[in-house]
Parts: structure tokens; sequence; C-alpha cells
């Protein structure tokens, strides 16, 4: 057998894998495509809730769909103006049209799904008898988009193709292919300052079809007559994460020249296997099932099907869509590039909200919380390279405005509110931001026990980190330690030892004292951090049993108290993601924090209510982090009359539109990826030095499984519940020997694994 015979076998026994896993499961077999009868509006109603996105983690476009004119609006992570002194904006690319005039009406049989395993647009339907297919999706393997347009008879095709840029490029076309290629330097926003910014960008289009003619007719390339369409899109810039060249890393047009050029010169089944290969081999380590849907709830289209789920719940598996939904994002906007930004990597804007940069008090953070616990490590990479590749920005900014004690220069670097990927920040202060993103770096070690990247990446980050912090916290007259002047985001005064600045540092102590134990090195700083750690000002319960939001408790007409129903509850940062109040550790801190979320209330922007379902999961509370996932994957705004009153501007309209895209409102992707993350808390949680499982199972998921969750110690879990009960728990080693206690509620038992080897205990040997 030849090579090529053997690779054809391979790759059509994966797609028999796909065939066999969803239409022959029985049962439940997850419902992973989002589907609609119709084509989204091609505005900017329809690019914020109907469009739907594709990416490869570095470019991506929002795809419409419509019959008469598909359009694909594309992005580039990096394409940002601004520098490292001015925050600039992260911009729109440019969009692929693709005209088919005879289409514009007289459709049937209209369709459009997205497929969360294979990472496939598809839009089918009916004209003039002829079935019409179009597939859509962005190749990581092959750094491209590509999309192919298919008919069941031949020579129907008859229609044009145009590239546009939204950056003045100049454009181009040659033979079959569409050029734009420019720069943004010059390129000002009416409402912005002028900046260094020489990025260059280029994209290019090939066109290629099976019968008819292709012929260039003005800036267009016209078909007529062809059986099928395939285009090949690549984009690139001059970005490069390194501050010693200010960021320019070349011109980006042979580059994007060779992706298209190589792309386009496979046969395109071929492109679409690979593509689908590489991304099922992240995705499908994870499978969910909540429970059945009843078939006519699940026969209707995922916007209705939204709209009767915020009225009436009742559908386990548009739940566990929404979780992968979560999953599938982070492969689209966070592998090889920049980290995924507010809006992962999709603007169509000049001036997107809040820029779509990088916000340091939640956001970018919570777009990382499902990246370890929902098996997408790897994912979390582009993150880690932003801190490291920026740190020496932020380095200098740190030290023009921060001094140690009695004036000595500050060790480290650590960050305003804002952010852009060449270092510039802006806004108030977040200065426990440095100590947060250390928190990143120790879970990434906690999850995959890659003791290399601890020694190497990690460590050394976590350790400036807690020397920026062992240079600037101040001693009060009773010997506590505090972060002076800093901020409960974006709520209240600025002023020492608030809480959610002691919880983080608290933190970073706590994680670089048992990152240097495990390694072994550092024994004085150790003895140090561990003296601070226990030093600093800790949590409090106040006069309503509510935790304390402040050093001391407020008396104001608001702030700390039951009335104050502000969307960040940034001082439950130590149940999570944090791990110094827990239910069994510290039960009336726990306590407090319940009384503290039961006052803030269940509505809130997209992320504040996906935040709320991590702290219910962590109290154990799965009934009321269920009805938090009710609220998060709802009409948007569906919970706001719950919640009136002072602090309601902006902070209860959250939950998610058609597309299944988070509203804060508007659009702002954290909300995604915090839930994906939360429903995971409420399955498995793993960070108080055992594995728990169904530590938050509501009612709603009376039966079900899930298969490929990590748990810190390097362990994969499986889980197998009925009738709300454990049934079995598999734990696995993949990467390292491994010794944990798992618990079920009260119950314990002890596995003890090599590497590779993976237990299977059932419910009954739990003791
Ligand atoms: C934080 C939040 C806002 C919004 C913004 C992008 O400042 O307080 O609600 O999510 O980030």
């Amino acid at each position: 057998m030849t090579l090529n015979h053997t690779l054809r076998l391979a790759l059509a026994a994966t797609s028999l894998g796909f065939g066999l896993t969803f239409a022959g499961a029985a049962l439940a077999a997850p419902d992973l495509v989002l589907r609609y009868n119709a084509p989204a509006q091609d505005n900017d109603t329809g690019w914020e809730k109907e469009a739907l996105p594709i990416g490869n983690g570095r470019i991506g476009a929002m795809v419409f769909g419509q019959p008469g004119r598909e359009h694909l609006q594309f992005n580039d992570i990096t394409l940002w103006t601004g520098d490292d002194k001015t925050m600039g904006a992260f911009q729109p690319f440019g969009d692929v049209l693709v005209d088919l005039p005879a289409h514009a009406s007289g459709v049937t049989n209209y369709r459009r799904t997205l497929d969360l395993v294979r990472g496939v647009h598809t839009v089918t339907y009916t004209h003039d008898g002829v079935n019409y297919k179009r597939e859509a999706w962005a190749s990581y393997p092959a750094q491209v988009i590509v999309l192919r347009l298919s008919a069941d008879k031949p020579g129907r095709y008859t229609g044009s193709v145009a590239l546009t840029d939204r950056h003045g490029a100049n454009l181009a076309v040659s033979g079959n292919r569409l050029y734009a290629a420019g720069t943004l330097a010059g390129f000002v926003l009416p409402d912005q300052a002028p900046s260094t910014n020489v990025m260059s960008y280029a994209s290019q289009v090939q066109v290629q079809n099976d019968g008819g003619k292709l012929a260039v007719d003005g800036k267009r390339i016209g078909f007529a007559n062809a059986n099928s369409v395939t285009l090949v899109l690549g984009a690139g810039t001059s970005f490069v994460m390194d501050p010693a060249r200010r960021f320019e890393g070349g011109h980006p047009l042979a580059r994007v020249t060779q992706q298209v050029s190589t792309a386009a010169a496979r046969p395109v089944d071929e492109l679409r296997v690979e593509h689908e290969r590489d991304l099922g081999g992240l995705l499908k380590r994870v499978e969910l099932d909540l429970g059945p849907t009843l078939a006519e709830r699940r026969a209707l289209p995922t916007d209705a099907r939204l709209l009767a789920y915020t009225r009436e719940g009742g559908d386990p598996e548009l739940e566990a869509q929404y979780f992968q939904y979560g999953r599938y994002l982070l492969t689209a906007s966070s592998r090889g590039s920049l980290p995924a930004n507010l809006q992962g990597l999709w603007n169509n804007s000049y001036a997107p909200p809040w820029n779509a940069d990088y916000h340091t008090n939640i956001n970018v953070q919570m777009n990382y919380w499902p990246a370890e616990v929902t098996n997408l490590s790897e994912l979390a990479e582009p993150f880690f390279g932003f801190v490291n590749g920026l740190a020496p920005v932020w380095r200098q900014q740190t030290a023009q405005e921060f001094k140690g004690k009695d004036g000595a220069p500050i060790r480290g670097w650590t960050l305003r509110t804002e952010s852009n990927p060449f270092g510039a920040m802006g806004y108030l202060w977040n200065q426990t931001g440095n100590a947060w993103y250390a928190q990143h770096f120790w879970e990434h070690y906690a999850f995959t026990r890659d003791e290399r990247f601890l020694r190497e990446t990690a460590y050394p980050m976590m350790k400036e980190a807690a020397a920026f912090w062992q240079d600037y916290l101040k001693v009060l007259p009773d010997g506590r330690l505090v972060a002076p002047q800093g901020w409960s985001p974006e709520h209240g005064p600025v002023e020492d030892g608030v809480a959610y600045d002691q919880q983080i540092v608290w933190d970073l102590f706590n994680n670089t004292v048992e990152a240097a134990g495990i390694l072994d090195i550092d024994p004085e700083l150790r003895a140090e951090l561990t003296n601070m750690r226990d030093r600093l000002a800790g949590p409090r319960i106040g006069s309503w049993g509510q935790l304390l939001e402040w050093l001391d408790e407020k008396h104001d007409p608001v702030l700390d108290t039951p009335q104050d129903t502000h969307r960040h509850v940034s001082h439950l940062f130590a149940l999570f993601p944090g791990r110094q109040i827990g239910p069994v550790k510290t039960p009336e801190l726990a306590a407090a924090a319940k009384r503290t979320l039961e006052a803030r209330g269940d509505a809130g922007t997209g992320w504040s209510m996906a935040w709320k379902m991590a702290f219910w999961a962590r109290l154990h509370d799965g009934e009321r982090a269920h009805r938090m996932l009710r609220g998060v994957l709802a009409a948007p705004g569906a919970r706001a009359a719950e919640q009136g009153g002072i602090f309601s501007e902006h902070n209860n309209a959250g939950g998610t539109y058609p597309n299944l895209l988070d509203a804060h409102p508007p659009f702002q992707i954290d909300g995604n990826f915090g839930a994906t993350a939360a429903m995971a808390e409420m399955l498995v949680q793993s960070h108080a030095g055992e594995i728990q499982v169904l530590p938050g199972l509501p009612k709603a998921w009376a039966t079900g499984s899930v298969k490929g969750l990590r748990a810190r110690g390097g362990f994969e879990v499986d889980i197998v519940w009925r009738k709300g009960l454990l049934k079995n728990v598999t734990v696995r080693a993949p990467s390292n020997d491994g010794k944990v206690k798992l618990r079920y509620g009260a119950w314990v038992t002890e596995v003890e694994l090599k590497q590779g080897q993976s237990r299977t205990v059932s419910a009954s040997l739990f003791k």
C-alpha cells in the first residue's frame, strides 16, 4: 500500500468516526450543531447577534450566509492601531464578498449551521431546482480560511468575488487572485491620538473554479457557469511580540502569498479533513452529556431554542452545546498568536467597545478559565507569550509610577485596567493584575505537572510579581500587611487594604511558596513569603454577615450594604478562582461569601453572571449555580427586572445573543468562557488537594456523564452519574505518576496511578 493510500484510508476512517459517534450513538448523542433557518442580517446588528464565528486562533471571520451575497467579515488578531504609549484599538481587517445575483430571491429550504466539533460553517438552500451548499472553515494547519461553494447540478454558479480592505490598502487583481496590501502608518481614528504605529498587512483571496470560466471584472473576479467555486483567504500583519523590534517583524506579503498558494494547490477536501482532524484533536478531548432534550425542543432552530430555554429551561443538550461552544471559541481565538481579547478575535468596528482590548481586572483572566479544566491547556500559551513579551514595557511604566519602601526603586511590574498588545495601558491601576496573571502560570503547572514550564516560565514570573509585592506592601500599626491605595474593581474608593488586593496577593504568595517547594529552591524566599502571606490583612465578616469588600466596614448609603448590587464581586476572588476560602476549609467565611452573593443578586453583565455561577459551584450549591446558568444562557436582559435600583446601569442586562455569543451587553466574549469554566466547576473541583466529583450537580442534570475534564495533579477525569447520584469515576494519569484522594460528598477514596494508567472507581467504593 502506498503512503498516499494509507493516508487516504486514515482520513476516510476519521470522517467515518464522526459519523459513528454522532449518528450511531444511543440516546443523547451530543447535539453540537448551531442551526438557523435564516441568514444573518448583513448589518451591525446581524454581525453582533446573528452571524457565526469561525477562527483558527489567529485569523477568523463572521459568516452571514445571505444566499445572494455571502459575506466573510474577517480579522487578524494582531491588527491593532496604537503603540506602546497610545492605546489604539483592535481593528477590522476586510471582507470577502461573493455575489450570486440570481440567488437574491426565490430560495427555499434555507439552513445555516455551525458544527462545533468539525469547525465548519455550512449554508444549504434550494434555488431553481438546484441544491446549493457552502462550507467555510478556518484552518490552523493551513493558516487560511476556506469557502467552498458547491451544488448538486453542474454549471450553475455565476457570480463574482470581491475583497475589501478597511484601511485604504491598494487593491489589485492578477490571474485568479485578489490582493490587498497596506499599512496602518498615518491611520488615525477621529478621537484617538496619533501613534508611531507602522504596521503593514496583507490579505489575498485565490478563486478557483471547477468548470465554467473565470474572468477579471474591474476589481472583482467573476465566474460563470461553474460547477463549484473555492475561495482561499489568507491574511497577516507585520506584528511580532518583541518590544526590542518595536513589534515590527517584516512585511507579511511573502508569507501570506505562500500560505494562500500552498493551500490553494491542495485538494479542498484534503484541507477540510486536515482541519477537522486538527480541531477534533482538541475538541474531542471532552465529551459532556447532561441528559436528553425532548425531540420537539431539539428540533427548534438555535435562536428559537434559546428563547424557549429562556422561558422554561429544560434543555440539557443546549446547555452542553453552550459548554462546548466556549471550548470551540477558545480554539478559534487563542492559538499561535495573541491571546483572545474582549471579542475573542472578531470585530467589525474601527472603534469597538473598550477597544476590544485586554482588560486586566476580570476579562482576560476569565477568557482563560476554561483552558486548563476543559483540557485545552496549550491554548493558554498565547496568554503566557503576551505576558512575557510585554513585561519589559510594563516594567518601565511601573517604575515611573511606583516606588518601594522609602522611595527605593520597585522590582517587577504591574498593570492598569486597560492594555493593548504593544504594552500601552490606560485607566486606573489594577495593582494586583500582576499577581492575578501569575495565578494562570501557576495553574498551568498545577493542571499539567509540566515541571520544565514551572521552572523556566512560571516560577520566574511568579517570583517577579512577588518581588513587587515584597517591595510595595505596607505595614499597619497593628503589624498587618496591606496593599496600599488599591481599588476594588470598579467600585468604591481607592484606599489601603481592599479585600480584592489582599486576597490576590495571598494567592500569589501561597502559590509561589508551593512552587519553590516543588522546585526545591529559594528556601529563604519561601520562609519570607510564608511569613508575609500570614501577616496579610485577611478576609473579615461584617455587620450583616457579609464578606467585607474593604479593610473596614463602610458606613455609606450604598457601598457595603445589602442593597449594593454592583456587577463586580471582586472580594470573592478568594472563593473563585482563588482557594483561600471554601465551605470545608473556612465555613464561616464561606457563609459570609454566600451572604454577599445573595445580596449582590443574580442579574448582571454576562461575565458577572458567569463568575457568580462559578462562586455558587465553589459553594457546592448546584441549584443556585444552575439558576445562574439560566441567567447567562438567556435572552439578554431576561433577568434585569429582578434587579433595578441604584447600580443598575449596564449591570443587569447580560445574557446570550441568538448566535450564542455572550452579551455584556454589547457582545463581549468573556461570559462565554466564564460560563464554560463554571459548568466544569459544577462537575469537578480540584483546588483543595483532592479531586471532588459532582460538587455542584443540579437536579436539571439528573443523569449524565462527562469525559476528559482535567484536574490539578495532571489527571483526566471521567464521571458517570444516574438520578443525581455518582455511578463511577475514572481517573487517568496521562503524563505523570500520581496519587490522589477522590471525594464525593462526605465520602473519600484514594487512587494511585503510574503514568499512562487509568482506574475506574464505582460509587460503592467511596467510604
Ligand atoms: C470591566 C468591566 C466592564 C466591562 C469592561 C470591558 O471594566 O467592569 O463591565 O466588562 O471591563
